[in-house]
């Protein structure tokens, strides 16, 4: 058996010295997160060039014995796509294969390969006059395998779905490198089992994706972004319940932000929402081909004053002052982490649950580890809370996890909505999920991946 040693060079001789990282600091990019939270140090870093490269990759490390950890954008929150300490596992990045492969506007699809950044798969649906609906704020570094792989969710969930729901096609490259090749372009196909599901949200543990064919929607003309302050959650769900009653399913997006949010969004990106103060904050986006989108969304927002639901509210003008409008969302991240630790919760409960949820959180935090300051936000339309708690560095985020966790699994909850399990929470997982679910998991994993060589030690252990 060749041995872990050999394989930098193996690979070198197989793909030619461009595709191969083996030391020195241009390793570091791929070897830790991007919030530097999950550091690892990687075999090394392999470049393929093409599908049939991947397999070949994979076959390669499977005969030294060595894991392969896929890599996209590396912009995901729970450290699925770092290796871990040990210097034996080969990254596999993704970033000399980004073509986009055809888009159609009329059979509505778009092809890439999975190092396609997601921005730029949207500006090519755009450029065809059609609609790519995944929107997350690492859109600009995302790749179309790992949002894949993640099944990311985002802002657009509501009304286009999970990832999951706009994946038509994929192809994949399996733990003993055979290349499974699904890229059908059909909205109907129920033809025998649809494995594509196993991949989708797998994290890279069950196989390896390496082309996706997308669903593309008709691109709406019009869009109105209204930013709003309300007393309390409850407020803001009768918000959305009033926004669904008079925009329909034209609501394209519906964000909840805390004061705390909007407070470390001005403390560290100089940014101020331009209504006045309130506790609690949403953001509404609709967006329809259908003129009247505005005058629809004005009287939308002269119910909710009437009704005494919306406390002060703007409309954006233009483009510009929406994305202003937007920007205030999206810094929330980058701000918090500015702010110092947090540990982070990315949870959904049942939708009307939502501000029961928040408040016996808040309650179980105060009585559990008083001094940590909640920074909440998130979809609120899809039910989905980032419930990040900023604490002193050395606290325990462990004790934190579990008083939250808990609430979360007490209202019926999940422990992850969209950013998956990665290494963050293999251990919540394990113990939040049924174990009869985890059994079934270890099966899968067991099936695709009987030596464990695909992203060891995420999601699960085997
Ligand atoms: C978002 O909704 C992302 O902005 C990040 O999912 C959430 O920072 C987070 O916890
Ligand atoms: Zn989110």
């Amino acid at each position: 058996m060749t041995q872990p040693m050999d394989l930098p060079q193996r690979l070198t001789s197989l793909l030619g010295p461009s595709a191969v990282i083996a030391e020195g600091p241009d390793l570091e990019p791929y070897a830790v997160d991007w919030r530097r939270l999950f550091p690892g140090r990687p075999a090394c870093v392999v470049r393929p060039a093409s599908t049939d490269q991947v397999a070949q990759v994979v076959r390669i490390c499977r005969e030294a014995g060595a894991a392969v950890v896929p890599q996209g954008g590396n912009t995901g929150l729970a450290g699925g796509a770092v290796p871990d300490a040990s210097g034996t596992q080969v990254v596999l990045s993704f970033n000399r294969m980004a073509a986009i492969r055809s888009v159609d506007p009329v059979g509505l699809t778009i092809e890439a390969e999975s190092g396609c950044i997601l921005k730029v798969a949207q500006d090519a649906a755009a450029a065809a006059g059609r609609l790519l609906p995944i929107s997350l704020a690492a859109e600009g570094s995302a790749t179309i395998g790992g949002v894949v792989a993640a099944n990311a969710g985002g802002v657009n969930v509501l009304r286009y779905g999970m990832t999951r729901s706009l994946v038509l096609g994929l192809e994949v490259v399996l733990s003993d490198g055979t290349v499974i090749n699904g890229l059908r372009k059909l909205r109907k196909d129920n033809a025998g089992y649809d494995w594509k599901q196993l991949f989708i949200g797998s994290e890279g543990t069950l196989g390896i994706v390496t082309a996706a064919v997308l669903r593309l929607l008709p691109r709406p003309k019009h869009s109105v972004t209204a930013l709003l302050s309300v007393r309390d959650p409850a407020a803001a769900l009768r918000l959305l319940e009033l926004a669904q009653d008079e925009l329909g399913d034209q609501v394209s997006a519906f964000e909840l932000i805390s004061a705390t949010s909007m407070q470390l969004v001005a403390k560290h990106a100089g940014l101020r929402a331009p209504i006045a103060e309130g506790e609690w904050f949403v953001l509404i986006e609709a967006a329809s081909s259908l003129s009247g989108l505005r005058e629809a969304a004005e009287a939308m927002l002269g119910s909710a004053f009437e009704r005494g639901l919306a406390l002060d509210g703007v409309i954006a003008e233009s483009g510009a002052q929406a994305a202003q409008l937007w920007a205030l969302r999206e810094h929330v991240t980058e701000s918090e982490a500015r702010e110092g630790k947090s540990v982070k919760h990315d949870v959904s409960v049942p939708l009307t649950e939502v501000p029961r949820f928040l408040a016996e959180a808040g309650e179980a935090l105060a009585a559990g580890a008083p001094g940590a300051r909640v920074n909440a936000f998130g979809h609120l339309g899809d039910g989905n809370i980032h419930y990040n708690v900023l604490v002193d560095a050395d606290h325990d985020a462990s004790v934190v996890n579990r008083i939250v966790h808990d609430v979360v699994a007490a209202f019926g909850g999940s422990i992850s909505a969209e950013h998956g399990i990665g290494q963050y929470r293999v251990g919540e997982l394990a113990r939040y999920r049924a174990p009869s679910e985890m059994e079934l998991a270890r099966r899968l994993k067991h099936a695709l991946d009987p030596d464990n060589r695909l992203n060891p030690g995420k999601v699960l252990l085997a």
